[in-house]
């Protein structure tokens, strides 16, 4: 179909919907409980280096493949590979590019309604409120509980399911300008300004057991000891990927409703500076020193590596529910992440629904009604087999997106021709990116991606 390409309204809309897209359940929970599974401050470092080497290229690299399909009137990558490297086997490849985020939406969707269920809850006061003289393990357990009944799954939870899906389908219905770009306006204000106020809350935190101070100089000290681990490497390496939106589809769908001459560069660095300022200094300064000052460092480490719902859906609600006007605080909590999944899930759908609309000439409302009720069933799968979450996570949301990234490297700067893909990136930018990237994006990041694609450790999942 020949239509008009959507485009996005604004610069600033532009750069607040790719970090909506961006900053997610990621930020606030996966990164705190890899960062002290990891060690703390052994995490930091290769975080930093990831960022740096491969995560901020492999950013401008999706925004460039994105913008670029997009100018040609296709937004997913079963085409836009197709595109850059006139091999049949080029589409096969892009499908990577749906299967990906849609196995993802399928799970962290359901995750993103337990977010605006316990909000709810914890505005009403539903939550347990347990003697807060008992020892902490009896002090933890109706919590821990409460989560187990919930997941089982609940009616309850199932309802929360529905407007979630409800709430997702109807940002799309309003499409790429009219829904998405209006509601990140929205959210991303409203996400960083309840950060702020939980991490200033929490700051204060002292109690016999620590402080929350403590908990930062856990994640900032750094430690060198662990530099050796590759777990930590990997670790750190998953995390960018994720948190970023990288590997994901997701990103080129975005980008492909910017204008062919619109700058890049200076856009994507913002919106990848947001994420980072959201994850390192927000999502770093709440659950991990809540943790810490509730548990103790050592304590805090075993919360932490019990997983990230035990860290958000337990432990959190349980120091919460200890402060004055706690429930008020568990709501903006809560909150913050049910925002900050629904910039995420928005546009981790996009690209079916994109794929829908580009290659099959679906109208808007068709695309998305249909993106809708097929993720509806299979998001059944994980709802009552909480095994193949974890499955699902793992495969598509650490395995399959750092091979695809990988591909699509290779694709974008070998067989495609570089020197057009660097002007791809550059065309219309800010700025120019320094030369440097150039040669890592060609021999760097491929040669890190290909020895991360090994990593078949099953132990190793996101949440
Ligand atoms: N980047 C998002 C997050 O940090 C996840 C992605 C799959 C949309 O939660």
């Amino acid at each position: 179909s020949q239509e008009i390409r959507e485009h996005w309204g604004t610069r600033i809309g532009l750069i607040l919907a790719m970090a909506g897209n961006a900053v997610g359940l990621g930020n606030f929970l996966r990164f705190p409980t890899q960062a002290a599974d990891n060690g703390g401050g052994a995490f930091m470092i290769p975080y930093m280096i990831a960022m740096l080497l491969i995560a901020i290229p492999l950013m401008w690299t999706e925004w460039a493949i994105g913008r670029y399909g997009g100018s040609k009137g296709h937004g997913t990558t079963p085409a836009i590979f197709y595109l850059l490297w006139r091999n049949p086997i080029a589409k096969y490849i892009g499908a990577i590019g749906l299967f990906v985020p849609f196995i993802v939406l399928c799970y962290y969707i359901y995750i993103e309604s337990w977010t605006l269920g316990y909000s709810v809850f914890s505005l009403l006061g539903l939550l347990p409120h347990p003697d807060p003289s008992l020892p902490q393990d009896q002090f933890l357990k109706p919590f821990a509980e409460f989560l187990k009944h919930y997941t089982q799954p609940s009616p309850i939870a199932y309802i929360f399911f529905l407007i979630t899906v409800a709430f997702n389908a109807y940002i799309l219905y309003k499409g790429v300008s009219g829904g998405i770009e209006k509601f990140a306006k929205v959210a991303m204000p409203t996400l960083f300004i309840l950060a702020f106020i939980l991490m200033v809350r929490v700051i204060l935190l002292e109690t016999p057991n620590g402080t929350a101070v403590q908990g930062l100089d856990f994640l900032w000290h750094p430690d060198f000891s662990q530099l050796s681990n590759p777990k930590v490497w990997l670790a750190a390496a998953g995390q960018v990927f994720f948190t970023l939106s990288l590997g994901f589809g997701a990103i080129i769908t975005y980008a492909s409703y910017i204008k062919r001459d619109d700058d890049i560069v200076a856009s994507g660095l913002s919106a990848a500076s947001l994420n980072e300022l959201a994850e390192v200094i927000l999502g770093g300064s709440i659950a991990i020193p809540a943790a810490v000052a509730f548990f103790g460092v050592m304590n805090a480490k075993a919360v932490a590596g019990s997983g990230a719902f035990n860290l958000a859906f337990v432990s959190l609600p349980a120091i919460f529910s200890n402060l004055t006007a706690g429930n008020l605080i568990g709501f903006l909590w809560f909150f913050l992440l049910f925002f900050a999944g629904a910039t995420s899930s928005v546009a981790i759908a996009m690209p079916i629904v994109a794929f829908l609309e580009d290659e099959f000439g679906f109208k808007r409302k068709v695309a998305v009604t249909a993106t809708v009720i097929f993720m509806f069933l299979v998001a059944q799968i994980p709802i009552f087999m909480p095994k193949a979450l974890d499955e699902m996570d793992f495969w598509a949301g650490t395995f399959f997106v750092v091979l695809f990234a990988l591909l699509e490297v290779i694709i974008f700067f070998w067989l495609f021709k570089p020197e057009l893909a660097w002007e791809e990136i550059n065309r219309g930018g800010l700025f120019k990116v320094p030369k440097f990237y150039f040669y890592v994006l060609r021999y760097i990041t491929p040669l890190i991606l290909f020895c991360n694609s090994f990593n078949l450790d099953g132990n190793y999942t996101s949440f």
